[in-house]
């Protein structure tokens, strides 16, 4: 694969409904998609980093920049034979993760495309389809909150995640197992708690939870292994968890017995598939998060669910969750038993909407060998 070209697009797509979480609320979504121009192959990738330095230290335009001055002019010209051999050209670059995973993603997609296989396949996997659970935001109410757990139960999810910080945690999961006692519940801190409240969470054991998610700060382990020691609820870290390191670290640190894989948030599919590895000869097991992505980014995270360790329901959910409509088709869909079926055929299985990617874009620019 020669690397002609790179394409950065920034889009704006209006959320259905706001996004919370212990950060803030979002009504839409900056994002911004990477395309690869190789030998008459085009890959998409999707940046996953958030419109502001919250969630972690990457934002959109943060993103946009390294990707120009540093990225993609470390692969204009050069000859790749898979999407993984960008890695070492990008090492040079700290950090910056989630620009980086952009990259590498478009690169596997226009891989798997050339080489006309499934792209679940290239990457090992072996799921025909994956299990699914959605993560609702902090609502107005919590009345409202119970109208979408409804909502989302009625539609088939296997697994319900609610964000939880101060003010917003005890009361409302007791809430929930009040009206659902036996359904697979977690929540996700988004790094709202510090030490010495474990007391108070300590409440949370009560609730008979899948895993409480990120609890302490985004950049900790060794606390949450203190934490661990002293909750029966499973710790699943998200934000920790940057690299293949972090993971063995807290793995050996028995510092979370699940892992959160996002592929953004560490860097693109061969870490992110390092991750799952390592996760699984500790016999941990991984799931798959979300950023909410536009449909590029969510195709990536289905085939990277294909792999073995993906045993618990991910944030991998519809479309129409999220978007009016998909910059894919066909558009993400779940079955009535919380499934996504992993498409079979060669490439990713979802052709990209040019139009309607066109429409939506605020912000172009090529670079050139
Ligand atoms: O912590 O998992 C998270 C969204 C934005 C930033 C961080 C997170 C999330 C989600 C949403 O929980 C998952 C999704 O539906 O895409
Ligand atoms: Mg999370």
């Amino acid at each position: 694969m020669k690397i002609e070209a790179v394409t950065l697009r920034e889009l704006h797509m209006p959320l259905v409904h706001f996004f919370e979480t212990s950060f803030g609320r979002v009504y839409d979504r900056r994002t911004m998609l990477v395309t690869v121009h190789c030998d008459g192959v085009d890959g998409w990738g999707e940046c996953v980093a958030d419109a502001h330095p919250f969630y972690n230290e990457e934002f959109v335009d943060s993103a946009w920049l390294v990707l120009r001055q540093y990225l993609i002019p470390a692969l204009l010209g050069k000859t790749l034979a898979t999407g993984a051999d960008c890695v070492p050209l990008l090492e040079k670059v700290r950090g910056n993760r989630m620009a980086k995973g952009a990259l590498e993603n478009a690169l596997w997609e226009a891989e798997c495309k050339q080489k006309a296989v499934p792209l679940w396949k290239l990457i090992g996997g072996s799921a025909r389809e994956i299990p699914t659970g959605v993560s609702i935001g902090i609502q107005d109410s919590v009345d409202q909150l119970m109208g979408k757990i409804e909502t989302e139960l009625a539609a088939g999810y296997q697994r319900i995640k609610v964000k939880v910080k101060h003010g917003w945690d005890v009361d409302v999961l007791a809430k929930i197992r009040s009206r659902w006692p036996d359904i697979l519940l977690s929540c996700d801190a988004n790094s709202a708690y510090r030490l010495d409240e474990i007391d108070h969470l300590r409440k949370f054991d009560q609730f008979n939870l899948l895993m409480i998610e990120q609890p302490l700060w985004n950049d900790d382990i060794y606390y949450h292994a203190r934490l661990q020691k002293q909750l029966q609820t499973k710790i699943c870290l998200d934000e920790s968890i940057r690299t293949v390191r972090d993971a063995e670290m807290a793995l050996k640190l028995d510092a979370c017995r699940i892992i959160n894989i996002k592929v953004g948030r560490v860097g693109g599919m061969s870490e992110a598939i390092k991750i799952h590895d390592i996760a699984k000869t500790h016999s941990v097991p991984v799931w798959c998060g979300g950023m909410l992505e536009s449909g590029i980014g969510r195709v990536h995270n289905i085939h990277l669910s294909s792999l073995e360790n993906f045993t618990l329901p991910g944030d991998v959910s519809a479309s129409q969750r999220y978007w009016k409509e998909d910059i894919v088709e066909p558009e993400v869909t779940v079955s009535a038993r919380g499934t996504i079926q992993v498409p079979n055929v060669p490439g990713t299985g979802y052709q990209i909407k040019d139009d309607l990617i066109e429409h939506l874009t605020v912000r172009k620019e090529t670079l050139r060998a």
